[in-house]
């Protein structure tokens, strides 16, 4: 009577194995995703608005509908590493893009670390961005 529960275990986990490993085959690749900037520079200053546009690279279309989150903005192309600035998402951009609003309290080069989950897709979309801060 024991191995009843073990043998309907082992035959669901199979059918999981086959059915996960048919759909995997059939989407995208997770490394297919990328983040670009909509505008490399901002200008320095409190409040200002980040757009980016997440693009399917083999469709060469943009992605809607995907979990965006900011990670870090910080200056390390400006070797300061440890000079980091809140990043809050923001509505109203238009479907493929994303936006956030940070302080960008010092001209010069920041780091936009984002991650994105995107419908039907394993695993994280993984980007570094360098955004141009200008006085
Ligand atoms: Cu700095």
């Amino acid at each position: 009577m024991k191995t009843l529960p073990y043998a309907r275990a082992l035959r669901a986990a199979l059918i999981a194995a086959a059915i996960g490993g048919t759909s995997t085959a059939a989407l995208a690749d997770i490394k297919d995703y990328k983040f670009e900037l909509v505008d490399q520079t901002v200008q320095a200053g409190p409040d200002k608005t980040i757009t980016v546009r997440l693009m399917n690279t083999k469709t060469g279309k943009a992605v809607p509908d995907a979990v965006v989150f900011a990670t870090r903005l910080d200056m390390a192309p400006d070797a300061m590493q440890e000079m980091a600035t809140k990043v809050t998402p923001m509505p109203g951009a238009e479907p493929g893009t994303y936006k956030f609003k940070a302080t960008f309290g010092m001209a010069g080069r920041w780091q936009l670390s984002l991650g994105a989950k995107v419908q039907g897709e394993t695993g994280t979309v993984e980007n570094k961005l360098v955004i141009t801060a200008q006085k």
